[in-house]
């Protein structure tokens, strides 16, 4: 694994080279911006209208979700993980080893923490490892989740299979609670110009990413949930940092820990992963 310091769009980033690989995290946020296996083609979507001076969350990538997701909390949307500098730690033996320190000075999340992010790189996998320690005096509890959001070529020919028989709460008609009775999550019809938001509970089976004649698996540990999310044309449309047709051409699949919050009493530590590969 090669490690080098460069700048994309005027931010700091680490770009990670692995067996023909390459991976390009920011320090802003320990965000990944892109993820191009040996075979050369991109599958991060990042938007070109994403803000990279600091102003608002860089749109695409994989944000890192935590202490908070969504608006179910009294911190600022999706937590202030993305919005904070990380440090670049070096290299474990498998894994470039990004991190995050909180001192317990927020007056807003008075807690203090460690969080690590470990991002690992093959040929065609990656590998991505939260890690979140509680190292204050006091219990805390945490939701946290990896907003990956995947590059496609069209969304209404996506398809996510694995989610079959799962619950999920539909967080684009107020949180009402439905089952996936169908065999995968598509975008077609009235989806396509909605939306979907939805947050799935107790995922246990890999999941596949299918477009066409393309698969992309994604394996996750630690998270128990599955947060699936496409903003839908009418959406789409309303969101600054994307360009018109943009909603096209991703689909969110975030491997999330948010229905039931993590609790770390004083030097307990939580980890999570999500796999992505073929
Ligand atoms: O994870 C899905 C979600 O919570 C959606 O509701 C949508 O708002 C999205 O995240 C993006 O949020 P952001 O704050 O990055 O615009």
């Amino acid at each position: 694994m090669q490690i080098e310091s460069v700048s994309f769009r005027g931010t700091p980033c680490i770009r990670i080279n692995s067996q023909g690989a390459t991976a390009l995290v920011a320090l802003r946020g320990g965000q990944l911006l892109s993820w191009v296996p040996a075979d050369g083609r991109e599958r991060l979507f990042l938007s070109e209208r994403a803000v990279f001076d600091g102003s608002a969350p860089i749109r695409g990538g994989i944000p890192v979700v935590f202490p908070q997701f969504g608006e179910r909390g009294a911190l600022r949307k999706h937590g202030f993980a993305r919005d904070r500098v990380w440090t670049f730690d070096g290299q474990s033996a498998e894994a470039a080893v990004f991190s995050l320190v909180g001192h317990g000075t927020d007056a807003d999340w008075p807690y203090p923490f460690r969080l690590h992010l470990h991002v690992g790189l093959s040929a065609d996998r990656l590998v991505l490892g939260l890690e979140a320690e509680n190292t204050g005096a006091m219990p805390l509890a945490f939701a946290a989740a990896l907003h990956t959001y995947l590059r496609v070529e069209d969304i209404a020919r996506v398809a996510i299979e694995g989610l079959q028989g799962c619950d999920f709460e539909d967080s684009a008609a107020g949180g009402t609670l439905h089952r996936q009775h169908d065999y995968d999550v598509a975008f077609a019809d009235d989806a396509l110009d909605a939306g979907i938001d939805r947050i799935y509970g107790d995922v246990v089976a890999p999941l596949v990413l299918v477009e066409g004649e393309r698969r992309l698996a994604l394996e996750q540990d630690g998270f128990g949930d599955v947060v699936v999310w496409n903003p839908g044309a009418h959406l789409g449309a309303q969101i600054r940092d994307l360009a018109p047709d943009d909603w096209r051409r991703f689909v969110c699949v975030e491997a999330a820990q948010v229905l039931q919050p993590v609790v770390l009493t004083p030097g307990g530590a939580w980890r999570g992963s999500q796999v992505l590969g073929p």
